[in-house]
């Protein structure tokens, strides 16, 4: 039956045969309709030719290697309309393989387009044939799932238009965001990997101590540390641009004063969620991830990664209309102008305010710092994860009992409600609910019990604004109730200081496929534990996102859970083959573990076999290297450390000019976040300032970082010495961070003890030092060492 399906010779009417035996009544239709079908099979068919190729692209001021769709960033628009037949040829001119991703699109789980799990990947210098039948209308995109190719452009929209028209209006347009950076995307991951700061320097939205202790955060910004957590966080790469159909700013003058333009919006960005405004008459939003909404009314509206959105915008009587999106950390914007003559502004999205935030959520019930990584990623525990961290929702009950929203809170207990009720923004008070938010943080002042209530209150509106309420489906979404459901709750877990992310503290790399089967509903429950925004997206199905409309809740292909907040959907097993992917959409969350595998249970495709799905799985386990190098006045370092999620290898020398030598090798390995054992060889001279003699130990020993984020060295070596280390480093000033080293070897004699003397000696080593950031490669330090003296030079990270 599959190789029918792969048949070239395979149409519609085929398509249908091959359900036939699956449904008796999609046979009795498929016999009613067979002749329609296969007449209008052949003429209903779009076939398009896309090629990949690797070219100098120039979007952020400098010429860099980008990977382009038929010679453009983005690739073209395919348009197609609803009940025809796609046939797309798929060529890879690049040196190195690629794959196609239909995104939002239902079709075959062959043609799905994730190399190694559902479809071959293309081959350098290969042509892939993707077909499907055009089940569904709307809005989607079409994008690389080859690791973070579609950072360097391999991506593109997919227009399909309804057999019949159902909105009014004259023209369209398309608009694809993207977020684009001039540096290799392998190289972005293995610096956040490294723990750079640099990114939030660069933009400006690094939280130094001192802007901190101004505020008034110093009491949060203890309280965020002492659970291991830096702060607030939003965004973590820094772009130089951000792109409205592949360019900064867009014109398009050729839309006349009063028309109707459909924008429909895609948010093909790797990993950067916008904030759109429409300058004018307020927009009407139509449809949300390519199926329609009840048609409402809204200006400012959160576009997640992925998400598609459609519009109905209004061509301003006189002046161009501004289509703007902000970057949701404020960092950047891009926009397009509709029409001509003077600019018709849209409003200013105020940047969020990390600092009000961390003093906010400090004081809110919650528990952070929910492990990445399980000490035992066997034993999935999700309920006993969710208990254990978070936000302490019981508490958030009684704060509120008093407060009329008991009915709401209730049902979001019974997880009816995936966020909080408010007060829907509307189009006219845009912005001032942010005012207003920052004014709250600035200014809690209260006492008691009224502070605890609005704390509860705080905690469950601070996100609100992302809540989906203004989403309506116009037809109700609910299953039955006869049909079977399962449960499942997936923590969204994560680690900032290691980068890496998961679900229930485990990594796509160790885990099994989330099991679903057909003709059931399953009811997934995502937990967000982290101070991150993830859009979570489904291969192969919508599912109902459950917000305060109850039957009528919009459905979607791509969610996104806030920090700390809860979201419920459900979707019914409709779909009858394969394996699907599931995985954040921040593509560098996705290669970091943060993915699933969603399962039928069916036999693989034979056509897969020579593809091992552990190669798409081994990718989100790569090694990353990052290495620094101190070269100053007194003295010289060097680190050398690769790690993937569980292992690190790392190498690291100091030598200082006065003849002090100290070298080490260590593996370690990570038991979990904050936890590894570590096993090496230390060499180091055994006469002070003297180089002729060098003694070598093995060492083994932990580390492991305490609360308020020290890191902490306990080991021991050959001779059984043992030794114990704590070092700590704070950004105190924008770009210039201190840091300081302390440690203790105590030898307590009981190995080359020849003489029989009990001769205790012990060795303090000690240092502190300041550095200022200059680029991300660069730094400037200085620092004093109790071995090596006083000094200053350069830093160097690569
Ligand atoms: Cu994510």
């Amino acid at each position: 039956m599959l190789l029918t399906v792969v048949s070239e010779k395979m149409n519609q009417h085929t398509f249908i045969l091959y359900h036939m035996k699956r449904h008796i009544y999609l046979y009795i239709i498929a016999f009613m309709f067979a002749g329609f079908t296969s007449a209008h099979a052949q003429t209903d068919t779009a076939t398009y030719q896309l090629t990949i190729q690797k070219e100098m692209v120039n979007k952020a001021g400098k010429e860099v290697m980008g990977m382009t769709v038929n010679g453009g960033i983005p690739g073209p628009t395919l348009t197609f309309t609803e009940g025809g037949y796609a046939v797309i040829y798929v060529k890879n001119e690049m040196d190195v393989e690629t794959s196609i991703h239909w995104h939002g699109l239902l079709l075959p789980n062959f043609y799905d387009g994730v190399p190694y799990l559902t479809t071959p990947p293309i081959e350098p210098g290969h042509t892939q044939k993707y077909e499907f039948p055009l089940r569904q209308s709307g809005t989607y995109w079409y994008h690389s799932h080859t690791m973070l190719q579609e950072q360097t452009g391999v991506y593109g929209s997919i227009v399909i238009q309804p057999k019949e028209k159902t909105l009014e209006y004259d023209k369209e347009l398309v608009v694809v965001l993207s977020d684009w950076t001039n540096e290799k995307p392998n190289n972005v991951l293995r610096f956040l990997r490294g723990g750079t700061e640099w990114y939030n320097i660069k933009k400006g939205t690094a939280t130094p101590l001192n802007q901190v202790i101004a505020r008034g955060g110093l009491g949060a910004q203890m309280n965020f540390w002492r659970q291991r957590m830096e702060g607030a966080d939003i965004a973590d790469i820094y772009y130089p641009a951000f792109l409205t159909n592949g360019g900064e700013v867009q014109e398009y003058p050729d839309f006349n004063p009063g028309e109707k333009v459909r924008l429909r919006v895609i948010n093909g960005a790797a990993s950067t969620s916008f904030w759109m405004t429409f300058g004018g008459e307020d927009p009407i939003l139509v449809s949300a991830d390519g199926l329609d909404v009840v048609p409402v009314v809204h200006n400012k509206t959160f576009i997640g990664v992925a998400e598609t959105y459609d519009f109905i915008v209004t061509i301003p009587q006189s002046g161009k209309m501004e289509f703007r999106s902000t970057a949701q950390d404020g960092s950047g914007q891009t926009s397009a102008f509709l029409g001509k003559g003077s600019v018709v502004s849209a409003p200013d999205v105020p940047k969020p305010d990390k600092i009000g935030m961390m003093m906010q959520m400090a004081k809110m019930d919650m528990k952070m710092g929910a492990p990445a990584l399980k000490f035992n990623p066997k034993k999935d525990e999700p309920y006993k994860m969710m208990e254990k961290w978070g936000m302490k929702m019981k508490g958030d009950m009684e704060g509120m009992a008093d407060m009329s929203k008991m009915d709401d809170m209730k049902e979001m207990q019974h997880g009816e409600h995936s966020t909080p009720p408010k007060k829907e923004m509307g189009a006219m008070d845009m912005g001032k609910d942010t005012a207003m938010a920052n004014h709250n943080m600035a200014d809690m002042n209260m006492s008691g019990a009224e502070d605890m209530k609005m704390e509860g209150m705080q905690g469950m509106s601070m996100f609100s604004e992302y809540n989906y309420d203004y989403l309506r489906s116009p037809e109700k979404t609910n299953y039955s109730k006869d049909l079977p459901v399962k449960e499942v709750l997936l923590n969204l877990t994560g680690n900032m200081q290691r980068y890496i992310w998961s679900m229930n503290g485990i990594p796509l790399s160790e885990t099994d496929k989330i099991k679903i089967n057909s003709g059931e509903v399953t009811r997934m429950t995502f937990n967000n534990l982290t101070m991150m925004h993830h859009p979570m997206h489904l291969h192969g199905h919508f599912f109902r996102v459950i917000n305060e409309n109850g039957e009528y809740s919009p459905l979607k292909h791509t969610v996104n859970v806030p920090p700390m907040q809860k979201i419920t959907i459900e979707f019914y097993g409709s779909e009858e083959t394969g394996d699907w992917f599931f995985h954040c959409h921040i593509l560098y969350h996705m290669m970091s573990g943060m993915a699933r595998i969603v399962s039928y249970d069916t036999p693989r495709d034979p056509r897969l076999d020579e593809y091992p799905v552990s190669k798409i799985i081994e990718e989100t386990n790569h090694y990353y290297s990052f290495n620094m190098l101190d070269v100053a006045s007194h003295m010289s370092t060097l680190n050398l450390m690769t790690a993937n999620i569980r292992n690190q290898f790392n190498l690291t020398a100091e030598f200082g000019w006065n003849s002090n030598l100290e070298a080490e090798f260590t593996y370690e390995r990570y038991l979990y976040d904050y936890l590894t054992v570590f096993a090496g060889v230390n060499i180091e001279n055994s006469v002070p300032e003297s180089l002729d003699e060098m003694s070598t130990t093995a060492v083994a020993g932990i580390r492991f970082l305490t609360p308020y984020l020290f890191s902490l060295d306990a080991r021991i070596d050959n001779e059984l010495r043992p030794r114990i280390s704590l070092g700590r480093s704070i950004m105190v000033f924008p770009k210039v961070s201190v840091f300081g080293y302390y440690e203790y070897q105590a030898d307590l004699g009981f190995v080359n003890d020849f003489q029989g003397n009990t001769n205790y000696s012990d060795e303090v080593v000690w240092s502190a030092g300041a550095e200022y950031i200059l680029s991300r490669n660069f730094s400037i330090m200085g620092s004093y060492d109790n071995r090596f003296g006083a000094g200053g030079g350069l830093s160097v990270r690569f």
